[in-house]
Formats: C-alpha cells, structure tokens, sequence
C-alpha cells in the first residue's frame, strides 16, 4: 500500500465507541485499505454547535492504494452503513469520517478539501493526531503537527480528555472485532 491517508473518526449519538469500532472494523475489511496506527479515544467538547452531546473522537493512519476521491467514497458508503442522517449542518452524528491528510498533498475536489481545510485549529483532531504523526509536516501550514498541537489554547486544550487509552497497531485489541 502506497499512499498515506489520516482519518479523524468522531461519534457523538448512541454507542459513541461501537461505532468507532464499527468504523475502523469496517475499514480494516477494504481490501485497498491497510489502518496501520490508532489514536486513543478522546471525549471532546462540542465545537461549533454547542449544546450537544460530548464527542469521542481518534484518528487513524492508513496505507492506501485508493485516490482521494475513492476514499471519500468509501467513507462516506461506511457512514451511511452506520446509521448516519444528515440533519443540520454540525449537528449530532452516529460516525463522521474525515479526511486529513493524504500524502502532501494538496487537493480541491468538489467538496473534498485536502488537508482538511479547519484541522490546525481544532483541539480534537490535533491531539488524537499529535498521538500518532507528531512529526508529520504540514505542507501548506507549514508546520508540523506537533508544532500546531502548541500552538492550541489551555482552554481548546481542555475541551479534549483521554477517555481510552489504546494507541499502536491493533489498538490493543480493541478494535480485533
Ligand atoms: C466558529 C464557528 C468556530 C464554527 C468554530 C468548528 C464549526 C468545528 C464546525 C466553528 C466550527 C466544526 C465535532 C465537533 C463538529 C467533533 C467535537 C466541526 C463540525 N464535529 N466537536 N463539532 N468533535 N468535539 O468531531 O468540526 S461539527
Ligand atoms: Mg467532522
Ligand atoms: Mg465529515
């Protein structure tokens, strides 16, 4: 597998952790997809719509040989078989599947960002992501991960608390199904 893609996962109805499960089950399953490294689980904050249910979020690390636009596919055909509805916009979600990095690379693609256009500043997918790709640079911020991860407020900071601690390859058997 060739290409390197990060994936944000975020649940904030109904069994939050069975569906990252699901999700990262049902990656595992695609044959052009290879999740080689888990985040742990955050419970987060709501950001931009508040009043809702808090979030679990984590963030994963592919090999791929899927372009982008196939990913986005499969993502969205995995959030679809986990009882996503879209109701409002930021509203409440069984499984959201966000792209956040492939390769280096730059891309607008209809409604495909690439890297994902608002992830530098948000406290959630930089501290999942910090966990597994601290190093990873950041072409058109310019910055690594780690360096955007400090550059986060104490208050963002604290909207984002480790719920379950299984970072590495099988997220410590967590995520074997
Ligand atoms: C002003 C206006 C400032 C809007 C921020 C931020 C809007 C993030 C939407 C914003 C604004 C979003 C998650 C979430 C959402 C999640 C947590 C979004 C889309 N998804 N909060 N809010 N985790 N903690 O996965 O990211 S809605
Ligand atoms: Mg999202
Ligand atoms: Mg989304």
């Amino acid at each position: 597998m060739t290409n390197d893609c990060y994936l944000a996962l975020g649940s904030n109805i109904g069994d939050r952790e069975y569906y990252l499960r699901q999700a990262v089950c049902k990656l595992r399953q695609h044959k052009s997809l290879d999740p080689v490294r888990l985040s742990s689980i955050y419970e987060t904050e709501p950001v931009g719509v508040t009043g809702q249910p808090a979030f679990l979020n984590m963030v994963l690390h592919l090999k791929t040989e899927l372009t982008p636009g196939k990913v986005l596919e499969t993502t969205q055909s995995i959030e679809q078989g986990l009882d996503r509805v879209r109701h409002e916009r930021w509203g409440p979600r069984t499984i959201d599947l966000d792209i956040l990095l492939y390769n280096d690379e730059n891309i607008k693609m209809n409604e495909l960002y690439i890297p994902h256009p608002r992830m530098h500043e948000r406290a959630f997918v930089l501290i999942p992501l910090n966990e597994i790709a601290a190093a990873q640079y950041v072409s058109n911020y310019k910055q690594t991960i780690q360096e955007l991860t400090d550059q986060l407020s104490g208050r963002e900071k604290e909207g984002v608390r480790l719920w379950r601690k299984c970072s590495g390859r099988g997220g410590f058997g967590l995520f074997e199904n």
